[in-house]
């Protein structure tokens, strides 16, 4: 069985981790795959990527079954983890996390790592580490408190708890939260929508923003002018400006 599936349609990339008798819990070859599929998505013909899970949920994190009685190794964490959380942050094209079910330890981190999160109603959040004795990995003490300050990612990380998702959304940790019967379609509504957006320049939208968590102001305007010299000469640039001169909507080919 695949433990990641694949499938680009109408420019939208969808990655399903596919164990689902393990809530897609993540195995080196998962971890393998994905950093591969996410390095295949700088391709100009997936202009979205969507990443989800198969069966009841998202993903709980590392799969603790193949680590068991084995010492954690520096080295092999960040050869597992490193590109496929920088993939997913660095990718210049919008990343959603679909989110169904649970989203635990190093799940919730790959979701954290994503540009958008869409959340199922039935979706329960845990950071879930602690409750093994381990501190968060795999980016979340870069994300999460950026999402949610301080506080409350000590208190996340610290007592574990199961976040559902409505509080989720209080807490700013997803964007939205869908009915279980609308999930999918709303999923596909948006990266559908996203797919026939200006690539180009929500690549550089995301630059930007990444660069804003270390930089000074003085930085970010400097940095803001480079960008957008790049977006001005975007070929979307010109058909944004020439649809509002002609009262029609823009049709993006995300160059
Ligand atoms: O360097 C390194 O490699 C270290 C890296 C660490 C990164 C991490 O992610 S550490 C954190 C690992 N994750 C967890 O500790 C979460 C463990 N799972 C849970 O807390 C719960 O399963 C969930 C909250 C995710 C879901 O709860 P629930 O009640 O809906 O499901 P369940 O019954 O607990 O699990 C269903 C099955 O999935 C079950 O298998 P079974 O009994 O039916 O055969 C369970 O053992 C399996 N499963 C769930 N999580 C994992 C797992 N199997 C392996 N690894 C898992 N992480």
């Amino acid at each position: 069985m695949d433990v990641l599936l694949r499938e680009v349609k109408d420019g939208i990339l969808t990655l399903t981790m596919n164990r689902p008798e393990a809530i897609n819990a993540l195995t080196t070859e998962m971890l393998r795959e994905l950093g591969q599929a996410i390095k295949e998505a700088s391709a100009p013909e997936v202009r979205v990527v969507v990443l989800q899970g198969a069966g009841r949920g998202f993903c709980s994190g590392q799969d603790l079954r193949e680590f068991e009685g084995q010492r954690i190794s520096y080295k092999n964490h960040l050869r597992n983890y490193r590109s496929v959380v920088e993939g997913l942050a660095g990718l210049e094209k919008p990343v959603i996390a679909a989110i169904h079910g649970a989203a635990a330890g190093a799940g919730l981190s790959l979701a954290l790592a994503c540009d958008l999160r869409i959340a199922s109603a039935d979706a329960v959040l845990t950071t879930g580490f602690s409750k093994i004795g381990l501190i968060p990995d795999a980016g979340m003490n870069y994300h999460l408190p950026r999402m949610v300050g301080y506080a409350r990612a000590f208190e996340l990380e610290v007592l574990s708890g199961r976040i559902k998702a409505e509080e989720a959304l209080g807490l700013g940790l997803v964007n939205k939260v869908v009915a279980v019967e609308s999930f999918a379609e709303e999923v596909a509504r948006l990266a559908s929508e996203l797919a026939q957006g200006p690539t180009k320049t929500y690549g550089l939208i995301k630059r930007a923003l990444r660069r804003s968590a270390s930089a000074s102001l003085e930085e970010m305007l400097e940095y803001e002018a480079l960008l957008q010299e790049v977006a001005g000469r975007s070929e979307d640039h010109q058909e944004g400006v020439r649809a509002f001169y002609e009262k029609r909507s823009p049709r993006f080919q995300g160059k």
